[in-house]
């Protein structure tokens, strides 16, 4: 399978001038976008040299900045030597073609910016699927490029010197007519690998889920996810002080308080602006975090604007159908804020939070607590009268729930047995009689106290 580089698009090591439109709402978050934007500018491995702010209602349609805006960006990006334009909105096709014209100069926009993070950090062959077709899937509007490298892909049919070529190119047919439907016909073929991938992921993490309770980590990109996954487990997973580090769940067995053993992913993070073809594209990806018992929403506590992280994690993780799960918050990095000033804001919007600190191990403990505590929530209780000498069926209750009270008799034995309705089944398999005390509340989705 032809992989694809969009090599004229990547930016590393480019001189980069970043640009953005605010003159609505909150200062403070625009200052903060544009913020992000420089990091992930730098993520993207550009070098920011210069940055332009326009004041106005809304994006110019033609130009994304107004026409003497335009004038002034071409002066600053001839004074600092610029190689590319960075603009904090998505744009339309044609607004990135006008801006390229008048200033001669590439012209990319956060999407971009973030769809070429991905590429460069995306390192399994599921992980690199996704982030080409939400490229792909980008790009198909906006081509104005020859895509004739993407002949190999169909496996020759559609292949030839001429590029484009037979059963593809009708008469007088224009090249960007046929390079659109070689991106549509690689396009149909990713989503068709990827939902074989997909299939074969949910069957697989269905298999786990049932064995083990399982807890997926979200959150914001940075916040500490992955830091997080390694202070619990001791993981050895990747840690960087960049974006987007983690793009592949990992899956590890954490031993809970009581000797108690669970699952535990760590996952994507978001960012705002999320493009919506990548949100898509890891639909396979974020599979844990779907099939999760809890999630452990992780917050940067140095971040001046933690309650908007929250708001746009929670926004994604309802387009990949993650929304309303028993969630857990977490408010990480507390030793590097002496005052925790967003905490009640933080609490109006998610209810209770726990402030942690995967490098000093604060709060760690209560995290352990109170996830056995939200896992126990969804466990009902059962009595269960098995014979003395059905041992089997004793060590499965022992292994696999929560044993309460025993009560031995001469030949049976009655337990109190708090455990997931799923093990009812398979404990009457081994010859029990179960019987259901009384039905647990179900736990609430959204947080607790939410
Ligand atoms: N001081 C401090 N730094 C932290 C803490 N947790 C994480 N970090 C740092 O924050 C940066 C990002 O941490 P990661 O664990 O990679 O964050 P992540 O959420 O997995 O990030 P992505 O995978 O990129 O989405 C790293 O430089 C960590 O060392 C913390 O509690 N305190
Ligand atoms: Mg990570």
């Amino acid at each position: 399978m032809a992989e694809l580089r969009r090599t004229d698009l990547a930016l590393r090591a480019e001189r980069a001038v970043l640009v953005q439109v605010a003159g609505w709402g909150d200062e403070v978050d625009h200052e903060a976008a544009f913020e992000e934007l420089a990091s992930l500018a730098h993520s993207a491995r550009a070098r920011v040299v210069g940055r332009i702010r326009q004041k106005r209602n809304k994006p110019d349609p033609a130009c994304y900045v107004g026409k003497g805006k335009v004038e002034e960006l071409a002066q600053l990006c001839d004074a600092r030597n610029a190689d590319v334009v960075i603009c904090d909105d998505e744009l339309s096709p044609a607004q990135v073609k006008k801006l390229e014209q008048k200033l001669d100069l590439k012209v990319v926009d956060r999407s971009e910016v973030i769809l070429d993070i991905f590429a460069s950090h995306a390192r399994t062959k599921q992980a690199r699927l996704q982030v080409e077709l939400a490229q792909l899937e980008y790009e198909l509007p906006r081509l104005k490029r020859r895509w004739t490298h993407l002949d190999r892909t169909a496996g020759g049919t559609l292949g030839g010197p001429a590029g484009g070529g037979i059963g593809v190119r009708g008469p007088g047919e224009k090249q960007l007519e046929v390079d659109r439907r070689l991106v549509q016909r690689r396009i149909h073929e990713l989503k068709e690998s990827l939902s074989r991938v997909e299939d074969r992921r949910h069957t697989m993490v269905e298999g786990r889920t049932d064995q083990f309770a399982t807890v997926a980590l979200v959150g914001y990109t940075n916040a500490g996810k992955s830091s997080i996954m390694n202070a619990l487990t001791g993981a050895g997973v990747s840690v960087r002080d960049r974006l987007f580090e983690t793009l592949d769940t990992r899956t590890r067995e954490w031993e809970l308080p009581g000797g108690r053993k669970a699952l535990i992913s760590d996952t994507v993070g978001f960012v705002r602006k999320f493009p919506h073809h990548l949100v898509a594209s890891f639909h396979a990806t974020l599979e844990e975090a779907r099939q999760a018992d809890l999630l452990l929403h992780v917050i940067d506590a140095s971040r001046h604007n933690a309650e908007k992280e929250v708001r746009s994690v929670r926004q994604a993780l309802r387009v990949v159908d993650c929304g309303g799960k028993p969630t857990l918050y977490l408010l990480n990095k507390t030793d590097l804020v002496e005052d925790l000033s967003e905490l009640p804001l933080l609490r109006k919007l998610v209810g209770e939070v726990i402030c942690t600190s995967a490098v000093s191990g604060q709060g760690l403990d209560e995290v352990r607590e109170e996830v056995c505590r939200a896992l126990d929530r969804k466990l009902e209780a059962f009595r269960v009268v098995a014979g003395v000498e059905n041992g089997r069926l004793i060590a499965f209750l022992h292994e696999n729930g929560h044993v309460l009270e025993t009560n031995c008799g001469e030949t049976t034995m009655e337990l109190r047995v708090k455990m997931a309705p799923k093990y009812a089944g398979m404990a009457r398999s081994m010859g029990g009689q179960v019987h259901p005390v009384r039905a647990e509340p179900a736990v609430s989705g959204g947080g607790r106290g939410a």
